[in-house]
Protein backbone atom coordinates (compact mmCIF):
# COMPACT_ATOMS: atom_id res chain seq x y z
CA UNK A 1 0.00 0.00 0.00
CA UNK A 2 2.09 2.76 -1.13
CA UNK A 3 1.29 6.13 -2.44
CA UNK A 4 3.67 8.29 -4.61
CA UNK A 5 3.99 12.08 -5.11
CA UNK A 6 5.16 14.31 -7.79
CA UNK A 7 5.36 17.78 -7.37
CA UNK A 8 7.43 20.10 -8.75
CA UNK A 9 10.46 21.14 -6.59
CA UNK A 10 12.06 19.04 -3.79
CA UNK A 11 11.03 21.11 -0.58
CA UNK A 12 7.28 21.06 -1.52
CA UNK A 13 7.20 17.43 -2.76
CA UNK A 14 8.96 16.73 0.81
CA UNK A 15 6.02 19.03 3.41
CA UNK A 16 3.20 17.11 1.32
CA UNK A 17 4.84 13.78 2.21
CA UNK A 18 5.54 15.01 5.48
CA UNK A 19 2.08 16.22 6.18
CA UNK A 20 0.02 13.33 4.29
CA UNK A 21 2.21 10.54 5.96
CA UNK A 22 1.57 12.40 9.21
CA UNK A 23 -2.48 11.58 8.38
CA UNK A 24 -1.89 8.43 6.74
CA UNK A 25 0.45 6.43 9.21
CA UNK A 26 -0.64 2.61 7.31
CA UNK A 27 0.59 3.78 3.80
CA UNK A 28 4.26 4.43 2.80
CA UNK A 29 4.40 7.56 1.13
CA UNK A 30 7.50 8.45 -0.86
CA UNK A 31 8.47 10.50 -3.61
CA UNK A 32 7.85 9.60 -7.34
CA UNK A 33 11.59 9.75 -8.14
CA UNK A 34 12.52 6.88 -5.04
CA UNK A 35 8.87 4.77 -5.30
CA UNK A 36 10.48 2.03 -3.63
CA UNK A 37 8.63 -1.16 -4.90
CA UNK A 38 6.52 0.17 -7.81
CA UNK A 39 4.01 -2.92 -8.13
CA UNK A 40 2.69 -1.34 -4.33
CA UNK A 41 1.76 2.02 -5.66
CA UNK A 42 -1.88 2.59 -5.71
CA UNK A 43 -2.07 6.10 -5.94
CA UNK A 44 -0.32 9.10 -7.27
CA UNK A 45 -0.74 12.48 -6.02
CA UNK A 46 0.32 14.91 -9.01
CA UNK A 47 0.98 18.73 -9.73
CA UNK A 48 2.20 18.84 -13.47
CA UNK A 49 3.59 15.86 -13.71
CA UNK A 50 6.15 14.85 -16.23
CA UNK A 51 5.38 13.16 -19.83
CA UNK A 52 5.17 9.01 -19.11
CA UNK A 53 5.52 9.60 -14.72
CA UNK A 54 2.69 6.66 -14.77
CA UNK A 55 3.99 4.49 -16.60
CA UNK A 56 6.74 2.46 -13.78
CA UNK A 57 3.10 1.83 -11.83
CA UNK A 58 1.13 -1.37 -13.01
CA UNK A 59 -1.24 -1.40 -10.26
CA UNK A 60 -2.53 2.55 -10.02
CA UNK A 61 -6.21 2.51 -8.33
CA UNK A 62 -5.98 6.56 -9.32
CA UNK A 63 -4.59 9.74 -9.74
CA UNK A 64 -4.98 12.05 -6.82
CA UNK A 65 -4.75 16.12 -8.88
CA UNK A 66 -3.43 18.56 -6.00
CA UNK A 67 -5.87 20.98 -7.74
CA UNK A 68 -9.20 21.75 -8.90
CA UNK A 69 -7.75 21.45 -12.52
CA UNK A 70 -6.80 18.22 -14.43
CA UNK A 71 -5.50 19.74 -17.59
CA UNK A 72 -1.79 19.22 -15.81
CA UNK A 73 -2.27 15.49 -15.69
CA UNK A 74 -4.12 15.17 -19.05
CA UNK A 75 -1.49 17.25 -20.52
CA UNK A 76 0.83 13.99 -20.29
CA UNK A 77 0.83 12.03 -23.59
CA UNK A 78 1.55 8.53 -22.90
CA UNK A 79 -1.47 9.00 -19.33
CA UNK A 80 -2.81 5.47 -18.69
CA UNK A 81 -6.67 6.82 -19.89
CA UNK A 82 -8.49 4.28 -17.45
CA UNK A 83 -7.30 5.47 -14.54
CA UNK A 84 -9.95 7.39 -12.37
CA UNK A 85 -8.70 11.46 -11.81
CA UNK A 86 -9.76 12.89 -8.57
CA UNK A 87 -10.04 16.35 -8.05
CA UNK A 88 -8.71 18.41 -4.95
CA UNK A 89 -11.51 20.71 -4.11
CA UNK A 90 -13.32 22.33 -1.12
CA UNK A 91 -14.58 24.92 1.43
CA UNK A 92 -11.14 26.30 1.75
CA UNK A 93 -10.66 26.17 -1.53
CA UNK A 94 -13.25 28.10 -2.69
CA UNK A 95 -13.01 30.74 0.46
CA UNK A 96 -9.35 31.27 -1.37
CA UNK A 97 -10.83 31.76 -4.88
CA UNK A 98 -14.30 34.36 -3.52
CA UNK A 99 -11.55 36.16 -1.52
CA UNK A 100 -9.46 36.18 -4.78
CA UNK A 101 -12.20 37.18 -6.76
CA UNK A 102 -14.14 40.16 -4.61
CA UNK A 103 -10.81 41.39 -3.76
CA UNK A 104 -10.05 42.01 -7.90
CA UNK A 105 -13.85 42.72 -8.68
CA UNK A 106 -13.81 45.20 -6.56
CA UNK A 107 -10.88 46.66 -7.31
CA UNK A 108 -11.89 47.24 -10.72
CA UNK A 109 -15.23 48.82 -9.68
CA UNK A 110 -13.74 51.37 -7.09
CA UNK A 111 -10.96 52.11 -10.16
CA UNK A 112 -8.40 51.26 -7.86
CA UNK A 113 -5.86 51.14 -10.31
CA UNK A 114 -6.15 54.88 -11.78
CA UNK A 115 -6.47 56.02 -8.12
CA UNK A 116 -3.01 54.11 -7.51
CA UNK A 117 -1.42 55.61 -10.64
CA UNK A 118 -2.87 58.82 -9.53
CA UNK A 119 -1.23 58.79 -5.88
CA UNK A 120 2.38 57.60 -8.02
CA UNK A 121 2.16 61.04 -9.48
CA UNK A 122 0.52 63.21 -6.35
CA UNK A 123 -2.93 64.13 -8.32
CA UNK A 124 -5.81 64.03 -6.07
CA UNK A 125 -8.82 63.87 -8.48
CA UNK A 126 -11.83 62.23 -6.70
CA UNK A 127 -12.63 59.70 -9.27
CA UNK A 128 -16.80 58.83 -9.08
CA UNK A 129 -17.99 55.51 -9.77
CA UNK A 130 -21.99 53.49 -9.93
CA UNK A 131 -22.65 51.93 -6.31
CA UNK A 132 -22.28 48.00 -7.41
CA UNK A 133 -26.04 47.96 -7.58
CA UNK A 134 -25.62 49.30 -10.94
CA UNK A 135 -22.34 46.88 -12.11
CA UNK A 136 -22.40 44.42 -14.09
CA UNK A 137 -19.99 41.58 -13.62
CA UNK A 138 -20.05 38.25 -15.60
CA UNK A 139 -18.44 34.87 -14.18
CA UNK A 140 -17.55 32.46 -16.64
CA UNK A 141 -17.49 29.03 -15.07
CA UNK A 142 -20.25 28.38 -12.62
CA UNK A 143 -18.65 25.47 -11.01
CA UNK A 144 -17.42 24.85 -7.12
CA UNK A 145 -14.91 28.00 -7.93
CA UNK A 146 -17.21 30.36 -10.41
CA UNK A 147 -20.10 29.42 -8.60
CA UNK A 148 -19.29 30.12 -5.05
CA UNK A 149 -17.48 33.30 -6.45
CA UNK A 150 -20.59 34.27 -8.46
CA UNK A 151 -22.61 33.89 -5.21
CA UNK A 152 -20.25 36.66 -3.29
CA UNK A 153 -20.22 38.81 -5.98
CA UNK A 154 -24.15 39.13 -5.74
CA UNK A 155 -23.64 39.16 -2.18
CA UNK A 156 -21.55 42.25 -2.43
CA UNK A 157 -24.70 43.78 -4.53
CA UNK A 158 -23.33 42.87 -7.84
CA UNK A 159 -25.63 42.79 -10.84
CA UNK A 160 -23.96 39.11 -11.11
CA UNK A 161 -24.05 37.04 -14.40
CA UNK A 162 -22.78 33.50 -14.93
CA UNK A 163 -22.12 31.71 -17.80
CA UNK A 164 -21.62 27.75 -18.06
CA UNK A 165 -21.98 24.73 -20.18
CA UNK A 166 -25.16 23.80 -19.16
CA UNK A 167 -27.75 25.52 -16.96
CA UNK A 168 -27.06 26.40 -13.38
CA UNK A 169 -29.33 27.98 -11.18
CA UNK A 170 -27.29 30.30 -8.48
CA UNK A 171 -29.27 32.68 -6.24
CA UNK A 172 -28.63 36.27 -7.09
CA UNK A 173 -27.07 35.42 -9.94
CA UNK A 174 -28.70 35.32 -13.85
CA UNK A 175 -27.14 32.33 -15.53
CA UNK A 176 -26.52 31.63 -19.32
CA UNK A 177 -25.92 28.13 -20.99
CA UNK A 178 -23.92 27.12 -24.16
CA UNK A 179 -22.45 28.71 -27.32
CA UNK A 180 -26.51 30.07 -28.41
CA UNK A 181 -26.40 32.17 -25.06
CA UNK A 182 -22.72 33.03 -24.68
CA UNK A 183 -23.69 36.25 -27.16
CA UNK A 184 -26.11 37.93 -24.44
CA UNK A 185 -24.19 37.06 -21.85
CA UNK A 186 -20.91 38.60 -23.13
CA UNK A 187 -22.28 41.74 -24.00
CA UNK A 188 -23.18 43.27 -20.80
CA UNK A 189 -20.31 42.41 -18.77
CA UNK A 190 -18.53 45.51 -17.37
CA UNK A 191 -16.53 42.89 -15.61
CA UNK A 192 -15.46 39.85 -16.65
CA UNK A 193 -13.70 36.70 -15.03
CA UNK A 194 -13.15 33.48 -16.06
CA UNK A 195 -13.05 30.78 -14.27
CA UNK A 196 -13.37 27.86 -16.88
CA UNK A 197 -10.99 24.37 -16.73
CA UNK A 198 -8.84 24.36 -19.57
CA UNK A 199 -10.16 22.27 -22.70
CA UNK A 200 -10.28 21.87 -26.01
CA UNK A 201 -13.90 24.03 -25.86
CA UNK A 202 -12.51 27.04 -23.98
CA UNK A 203 -8.72 27.24 -24.67
CA UNK A 204 -8.17 30.67 -26.65
CA UNK A 205 -11.72 31.74 -25.33
CA UNK A 206 -10.74 35.38 -24.03
CA UNK A 207 -9.91 36.69 -27.38
CA UNK A 208 -9.97 39.32 -29.68
CA UNK A 209 -13.42 38.58 -31.05
CA UNK A 210 -15.01 38.34 -26.75
CA UNK A 211 -12.96 41.07 -25.72
CA UNK A 212 -15.11 43.27 -29.08
CA UNK A 213 -18.04 41.98 -27.73
CA UNK A 214 -17.49 42.98 -24.24
CA UNK A 215 -19.15 46.98 -23.26
CA UNK A 216 -16.03 49.75 -23.75
CA UNK A 217 -13.63 50.07 -21.11
CA UNK A 218 -14.16 46.80 -19.53
CA UNK A 219 -11.93 44.69 -17.67
CA UNK A 220 -11.28 41.29 -17.08
CA UNK A 221 -9.80 38.95 -15.08
CA UNK A 222 -8.55 35.61 -15.77
CA UNK A 223 -7.70 32.80 -12.56
CA UNK A 224 -8.57 30.12 -14.91
CA UNK A 225 -5.81 28.80 -17.46
CA UNK A 226 -3.33 31.47 -19.17
CA UNK A 227 -4.03 28.95 -22.08
CA UNK A 228 -7.94 30.23 -22.16
CA UNK A 229 -6.21 34.21 -22.97
CA UNK A 230 -4.86 35.24 -26.82
CA UNK A 231 -2.27 37.32 -25.32
CA UNK A 232 -1.68 39.76 -28.11
CA UNK A 233 -5.14 39.88 -28.60
CA UNK A 234 -5.29 41.51 -24.84
CA UNK A 235 -2.36 43.94 -25.78
CA UNK A 236 -4.46 45.04 -28.01
CA UNK A 237 -7.47 45.42 -26.38
CA UNK A 238 -6.03 47.13 -24.04
CA UNK A 239 -3.73 50.03 -26.33
CA UNK A 240 -7.32 50.28 -28.36
CA UNK A 241 -9.20 51.38 -25.30
CA UNK A 242 -12.09 48.47 -25.85
CA UNK A 243 -10.76 47.22 -22.61
CA UNK A 244 -9.31 49.06 -19.82
CA UNK A 245 -7.91 47.16 -17.01
CA UNK A 246 -6.96 43.05 -16.80
CA UNK A 247 -5.79 41.09 -13.94
CA UNK A 248 -4.25 37.56 -14.20
CA UNK A 249 -3.24 35.12 -12.09
CA UNK A 250 -2.31 32.42 -14.68
CA UNK A 251 -0.27 32.51 -17.74
CA UNK A 252 0.78 30.42 -20.95
CA UNK A 253 4.38 29.92 -19.19
CA UNK A 254 5.16 29.81 -15.44
CA UNK A 255 6.66 31.32 -13.68
CA UNK A 256 5.80 33.93 -16.47
CA UNK A 257 9.16 35.21 -17.62
CA UNK A 258 11.15 38.27 -16.72
CA UNK A 259 11.13 39.75 -20.01
CA UNK A 260 6.96 38.99 -20.58
CA UNK A 261 5.18 42.42 -21.93
CA UNK A 262 2.71 41.31 -18.85
CA UNK A 263 5.38 42.21 -16.17
CA UNK A 264 5.31 46.32 -16.83
CA UNK A 265 2.39 47.00 -18.78
CA UNK A 266 0.32 49.72 -16.67
CA UNK A 267 -3.38 48.49 -17.52
CA UNK A 268 -2.24 45.06 -16.26
CA UNK A 269 -1.88 43.49 -12.79
CA UNK A 270 0.43 40.28 -12.72
CA UNK A 271 -0.70 38.05 -9.87
CA UNK A 272 1.55 33.95 -8.95
CA UNK A 273 -1.14 31.87 -9.36
CA UNK A 274 -2.36 32.52 -6.34
CA UNK A 275 -5.72 32.93 -6.27
CA UNK A 276 -6.84 29.97 -4.89
CA UNK A 277 -3.22 28.10 -3.83
CA UNK A 278 -3.42 25.15 -1.62
CA UNK A 279 -1.11 24.63 0.79
CA UNK A 280 0.07 21.17 2.31
CA UNK A 281 -1.55 20.95 5.54
CA UNK A 282 -4.42 21.94 4.15
CA UNK A 283 -4.44 19.76 0.90
CA UNK A 284 -3.49 16.86 2.87
CA UNK A 285 -6.72 16.17 4.39
CA UNK A 286 -8.20 16.27 1.97
CA UNK A 287 -6.32 14.54 0.00
CA UNK A 288 -6.25 11.51 2.41
CA UNK A 289 -10.22 11.87 3.05
CA UNK A 290 -10.47 11.41 -0.46
CA UNK A 291 -8.20 8.65 -0.95
CA UNK A 292 -9.40 6.51 1.82
CA UNK A 293 -13.09 6.70 0.69
CA UNK A 294 -11.67 5.67 -2.64
CA UNK A 295 -10.40 2.76 -1.46
CA UNK A 296 -13.03 1.80 0.89
CA UNK A 297 -16.08 2.97 -1.73
CA UNK A 298 -14.14 2.82 -4.99
CA UNK A 299 -15.48 6.55 -6.07
CA UNK A 300 -15.63 9.86 -4.68
CA UNK A 301 -17.51 13.02 -5.17
CA UNK A 302 -14.30 14.89 -6.67
CA UNK A 303 -14.48 12.27 -9.61
CA UNK A 304 -13.32 14.33 -12.88
CA UNK A 305 -14.61 13.05 -15.95
CA UNK A 306 -11.31 12.60 -17.97
CA UNK A 307 -13.77 12.60 -21.32
CA UNK A 308 -15.21 16.11 -20.46
CA UNK A 309 -11.58 17.50 -19.44
CA UNK A 310 -12.89 18.74 -16.57
P1 LIG B 1 -15.63 22.81 -12.03
O1 LIG B 1 -15.30 21.60 -12.85
O2 LIG B 1 -16.29 22.63 -10.72
O3 LIG B 1 -16.53 23.81 -12.90
C1 LIG B 1 -16.22 24.13 -14.22
C2 LIG B 1 -17.29 25.07 -14.74
O4 LIG B 1 -16.94 25.48 -16.07
C3 LIG B 1 -18.67 24.41 -14.84
O5 LIG B 1 -19.68 25.33 -14.51
C4 LIG B 1 -18.74 24.04 -16.33
O6 LIG B 1 -20.06 23.95 -16.85
C5 LIG B 1 -18.02 25.20 -16.95
N1 LIG B 1 -17.56 24.86 -18.30
C6 LIG B 1 -16.73 23.86 -18.68
N2 LIG B 1 -16.56 23.86 -20.01
C7 LIG B 1 -17.33 24.87 -20.49
C8 LIG B 1 -17.60 25.36 -21.78
N3 LIG B 1 -17.07 24.79 -22.86
N4 LIG B 1 -18.44 26.40 -21.91
C9 LIG B 1 -19.02 26.96 -20.81
N5 LIG B 1 -18.80 26.55 -19.55
C10 LIG B 1 -17.96 25.51 -19.39
O7 LIG B 1 -14.25 23.60 -11.85
P2 LIG B 1 -13.78 24.51 -10.63
O8 LIG B 1 -14.77 25.59 -10.43
O9 LIG B 1 -13.41 23.65 -9.48
O10 LIG B 1 -12.41 25.09 -11.25
C11 LIG B 1 -12.41 25.82 -12.45
C12 LIG B 1 -10.99 26.06 -12.92
O11 LIG B 1 -10.36 27.05 -12.10
C13 LIG B 1 -10.03 24.87 -12.82
O12 LIG B 1 -10.21 23.95 -13.86
C14 LIG B 1 -8.68 25.57 -12.89
O13 LIG B 1 -8.29 25.72 -14.23
C15 LIG B 1 -8.95 26.94 -12.29
N6 LIG B 1 -8.32 27.09 -10.96
C16 LIG B 1 -7.45 28.13 -10.78
C17 LIG B 1 -6.88 28.33 -9.55
C18 LIG B 1 -5.96 29.48 -9.33
O14 LIG B 1 -5.39 29.57 -8.24
N7 LIG B 1 -5.81 30.38 -10.28
C19 LIG B 1 -7.16 27.46 -8.41
C20 LIG B 1 -8.08 26.40 -8.72
C21 LIG B 1 -8.62 26.23 -9.96
P3 LIG B 1 -21.12 22.89 -16.28
O15 LIG B 1 -21.50 23.47 -14.93
O16 LIG B 1 -22.23 22.95 -17.23
O17 LIG B 1 -20.41 21.59 -16.18
C1 LIG C 1 -5.87 24.36 -9.42
C2 LIG C 1 -4.92 25.48 -9.43
O1 LIG C 1 -6.24 23.85 -10.49
O2 LIG C 1 -4.35 25.79 -8.38
O3 LIG C 1 -6.28 23.97 -8.31
O4 LIG C 1 -4.71 26.10 -10.48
Amino acid sequence: MSIVVSIPGVDKTNWWIEQLQALMPSWTIRSIHDPGDVEAVTYAVVWKPATGAFLPFPNLKAIVSLGAGIDHVLADTELPRRIPIIRTVGTDLTQRMREYVALHVLRHHRNMPAISANQRTHQWEPLVVPPATDRTVGMMGLGNLGGTAASTLAALGFETLGWARTKREIEGVTTYAGEAEFDTFVRRCEILVCLLPLTEATTGILDAELFARLPRGASVINAGRGQHLIDDDLLEALGSGQLSHATLDVFHVEPLPSEHAFWSHPSITVTPHIASLIDAPTGSRIVSANIERFEHEGSVADLADAERGY
